[in-house]
């Protein structure tokens, strides 16, 4: 009876679907080919994917008919669902001609973009062959380049397998690690953009400075949450180089411009008129941060503080966990004490104890504020004094519903650091962290490996070095792509020989992309596997054509920036097309030929026989007890899971409280103060203005053809792949909207003659030997110091792309390209905009 219903069902549903002409409006019939199939032809296929078309994931619904992919949709089991033009605009990428078809080995010089084709046997014996030759003599020289990886799960044990520990994010050209530790001081950890999230829906007010979350946008869920937000009165003021007018526009938003680099001004400015009115939280700063902490006022040091350490069961370790108590001033008895014995610590003041003079360490932090006035920072940032009193105004009268967006992509000028350091503090100040309206943070679920754990190798890690030997303290180590090269620089501490790299453009991506290229010359080996051409490709060796992600498998994936922990799910939805093939599938291979026999059928006997039906299983072996609900069956079907949302943000800090006077940067400014280094001050647990390089170098005076070149995203475009940047549909509206010009002021324009939509030559002034083109924009909407241009929308200097890619604009600038392989200070981040650029007419 069953199966007669189902059959007629059946039957019912695929002659609707097939042979209807009432067809759903919007559907697309197209003509037949091949003899149908009942669960091909006609009938949508609904998989779940996760979107890449951006480096966030978004879980999405691709759906499928006739074996293609017709367009992308919201994954709906979600509680904020959406997705943004350009994943929209995926089928226009995946089917775009431009993908690279089949391995391809450089015939020409390394740059010249000369290739020809291979087949997959010769292009994995040829890099098996260098790969085992270094596995021998020193596999650190091997270095692994991960971004927009199709073989996540797989890479990581394969790389470490091998012998390498130098597996190198992109990081340190996006948030990594100005603000991440600029952050990430006050919790003793690093706090990425992915740890925190802005509470726009409940907030009453906002600071967008260098953030746009209208532009920049994450649409699951951050887009739904920030027009929530608009929705429910959110006021937002934006301190940005250009109107943003996709975060701001509309009634009651404004725009202030502030001069390029210059942001930590502007913050310390608002810290200064916060404590001037006592308009912080007192409580909070009491209760819940070190605010009351008595320091010495000469070194700094916390008074009489000790440290006590306890074991702790942590599973079935036991860990050593250490506790700073620390003395105040507790009005009550009118004495020093620990904090836990006072009833009124005092947050302010001096005090005489055992002859000695004390001082609460927010006494020191307002001491320093003093000179941080807002006729001060208006001189450095144009922002008028009276704009930041009036925001600061509304901070404390709005306060906790309120935050100084913490932001995302921070590698723009050398004091990026100190930036987010300003930003914090101000945070603290108003005590938004962990509140409604204001910041939470994000929880995470943790999946088990796809293959049985690898340690990681003991040999030296090229970013560890330069952190622990060249005075970067605050890398993060896994995040430093552009120490691969200051290796390659300096030969410290070895220079890499092979670098392959999976979705990382490397140079189109880094700042100094001209000196970069140079170094390469040192380097044996270069694969890049991508799906599309880039300035990566054009220098590689061998490149290796990946499928895009509705063309495979993937790891389940939890690294989500919303509110809510997530897990989700991508399956193989189309073919791919021609010889392109997955990453995992191509570490397997390297494997089967590198690796020893019986380390490969340790680690990838059972992958290779289960497929992703036995990693997925791995991956979520027993989890359910915790998150209930977490099953493959489940994420197959519906794509994602998610769990409970919360405002708490995790500490890691000695005193386990929000240190608003960081012990973390106390130790490395005291260390780094004792060996005489320059920029001991970068690391000053007290604010501290510090100026980007470009102001160094001209005391914030530019000529008259002089600029910085800034950049920034809009909701149809993101870097420099070729998903947007080479995509036609999204190169029809860019066409329609200008996307791809360069905003110059009216007043700069004048100066220079030039004329709205003139084609200008655009180079920086310490090297106008490299230059690219762009088409003008003349607008009030940008600050007269500064250019604009959406980032990644033409091939810049490297003109040779335009051979593979051909949608790609006529016209554009990459700042990377201009920019100085430089390093901000204490941290290393790529600084990009911190170069002096000029323009003439062309
Ligand atoms: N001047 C300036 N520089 C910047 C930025 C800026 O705004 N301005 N932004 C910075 C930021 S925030 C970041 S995160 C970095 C990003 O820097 P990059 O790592 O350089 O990222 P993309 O430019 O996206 O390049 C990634 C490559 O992956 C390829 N790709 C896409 N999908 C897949 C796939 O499925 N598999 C594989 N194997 N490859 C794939 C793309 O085609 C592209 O070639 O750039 C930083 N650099
Ligand atoms: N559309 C799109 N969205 C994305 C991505 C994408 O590729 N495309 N990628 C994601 C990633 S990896 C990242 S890191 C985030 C980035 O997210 P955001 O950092 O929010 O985005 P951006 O647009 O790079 O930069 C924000 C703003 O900084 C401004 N700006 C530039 N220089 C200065 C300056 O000196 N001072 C001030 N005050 N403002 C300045 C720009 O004009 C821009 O409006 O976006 C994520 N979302
Ligand atoms: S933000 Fe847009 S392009 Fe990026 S992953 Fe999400 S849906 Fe895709
Ligand atoms: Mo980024």
């Amino acid at each position: 009876m069953e199966a007669k219903i189902s059959r007629r069902k059946f039957l019912k549903l695929s002659g609707v679907a097939a042979f209807s002409p009432f067809i759903r409006l919007g559907d697309v019939v197209s003509p037949r080919t091949k003899a149908p199939t009942p669960t091909d032809f006609g009938v949508e296929k609904r998989v779940p994917l996760r979107c890449r078309m951006c480096a966030q994931q978004c879980p999405a619904i691709g759906i499928v008919k006739d074996g293609k992919l017709i367009k992308m949709e919201a994954n709906p089991h979600l509680p904020y669902s959406g997705i943004c033009g350009r994943s929209r605009s995926t089928p226009a990428a995946v089917y775009n001609p431009d993908r690279l078809k089949y391995p391809l080995l450089r015939v020409g010089k390394r740059g010249e973009g000369k290739f020809k084709r291979i087949s997959w046997e010769e292009a994995l014996d040829r890099i098996a062959k260098v790969l085992k030759k270094y596995r021998k003599e020193a596999p650190e020289k091997v270095v692994y380049l991960p971004r927009f990886t199709s073989a996540a799960g797989i890479d990581k044990p394969f790389w470490h397998l091998y012998g390498t520990p130098n597996i190198i994010s992109y990081a340190d050209t996006c948030h990594s690690a100005g603000h991440d530790w600029g952050l990430g001081g006050y919790f003793g950890r690093p706090i990425s953009p992915g740890a925190v999230w802005m509470d726009y829906p409940n907030a009453k007010f906002g600071v967008l400075a260098m953030r746009n979350p209208g532009g920049g946008l994450c649409v699951y869920q951050f887009g739904t949450f920030f027009a929530e937000g608009k929705r429910n009165g959110l006021r937002l003021v934006s301190v940005d180089v250009r109107f943003p007018n996709e975060s701001i526009e509309g009634a009651g938003h404004r725009w202030l411009p502030i001069r390029p680099g210059t942001d930590p001004a502007f913050h310390l400015a608002l810290a200064h008129v916060i404590v001037k009115k006592k308009g912080y939280d007192e409580a909070y700063l009491i209760e819940k941060t070190n605010a009351c902490m008595l320091i010495d006022p000469e070194t700094l040091e916390p008074f009489k503080a000790v440290i006590e350490e306890k074991e702790e069961k942590k599973g079935d370790k036991t860990v050593k966990k250490r506790t700073m108590r620390y003395l105040v001033w507790d009005e009550a008895q009118g004495k020093a004490v620990f904090k836990s014995q006072a009833s009124k610590p005092a947050l302010l003041g001096e005090f005489e104890i055992e002859g000695k003079k004390v001082i609460t360490a927010f006494e020191a932090i307002s001491r320093a504020l003093e000179r941080y006035t807002p006729q001060w920072a208006e001189k450095i940032t144009t922002v008028p004094a009276k704009e930041i009193e009036a925001i600061a105004e509304e901070l404390i009268k709005n306060k906790p519903q309120v935050f100084v967006d913490t932001g995302w992509y921070s590698e723009r000028y050398a004091n990026s650091l100190r930036q987010f350091h300003a930003i914090g503090l101000v945070n603290t100040l108003l005590g938004c962290w962990e509140k409604k309206g204001g910041i939470g943070g994000i929880p995470k679920v943790k999946l088990h490996g796809v293959l049985p754990k690898v340690k990681k190798p003991k040999r030296i890690q090229i970013t560890k070095y330069y952190q622990k030997k060249e005075g970067y303290p605050f890398i993060i180590p896994k995040a430093g792509r552009r120490f691969v090269f200051e290796a390659l620089r300096t030969g410290k501490p070895y220079e890499p020989k092979v670098i392959f790299a999976m979705g990382q453009n490397f140079i189109g991506g880094s700042a100094g992309s001209v000196e970069l290229i140079k170094l390469l010359d040192k380097v044996e080996l270069i694969v890049c596997m991508t799906p599309f051409m880039d300035e990566s490709c054009l220098y590689a060796d061998i490149i290796l054509p990946d499928t895009m992600f509705p063309e495979r498998n993937e790891a389940l994936h939890v690294k989500f920036k919303q509110s809510f922990p997530t897990v989700a799910m991508n399956m193989k939805a189309v073919e791919p097309p021609f010889e392109a093939r997955p990453g995992d599938w191509v570490m397997v291979e390297l494997a089967k030929r590198v690796l020893f026999s019986e380390e490969f059928e340790k680690y990838f006997g059972d992958f290779v026989r289960g497929g992703w039906e036995y990693g997925w299983r791995k991956q979520l072996e027993g989890l359910d007890e915790k998150y209930p609900g977490i099953t493959l069956e489940r994420l197959k079907k519906e794509g994602v899971w998610y769990g409970k949302q919360n405002y708490k943000i995790k500490k890691k800090t000695l005193t386990h409280e929000i240190e608003i006077f960081s012990l973390t940067f106390l130790e490395t400014y005291k260390k780094f103060k004792e060996k005489g280094y320059p920029f001991a001050e970068y690391a000053n647990p007290l604010p501290s203005w510090a100026p980007p390089f470009w102001w160094e170098e001209k005391k914030g005076q530019l000529a008259e053809d002089e600029f910085i070149l800034t950049t920034g995203f809009s909701p149809l475009n993101s870097f420099t792949g070729g998903q947007t940047r080479n995509n036609p549909l999204l190169r029809e509206i860019w066409d329609q909207i200008g996307l791809d010009r360069l905003w110059i002021h009216p007043e700069r324009a004048q100066k220079l003659g030039i004329q709205d939509g003139d084609v200008v030559e655009v180079f920086p002034a310490h090297n106008p030997e490299i230059r690219a083109t762009a088409r003008v924009w003349i607008t009030p909407l940008v600050h007269p110091d500064a250019l604009f241009t959406y980032y990644g929308v033409g091939a810049g200097v490297f003109s040779q792309l335009k051979k593979f890619l051909v949608f790609l604009p006529e016209h554009g600038v990459n700042m990377n390209h201009f920019s100085k392989l430089h390093f901000a200070p204490l941290q290393g981040g790529h600084a990009t905009q911190d170069v002096i650029i000029k323009i003439r007419r062309a």
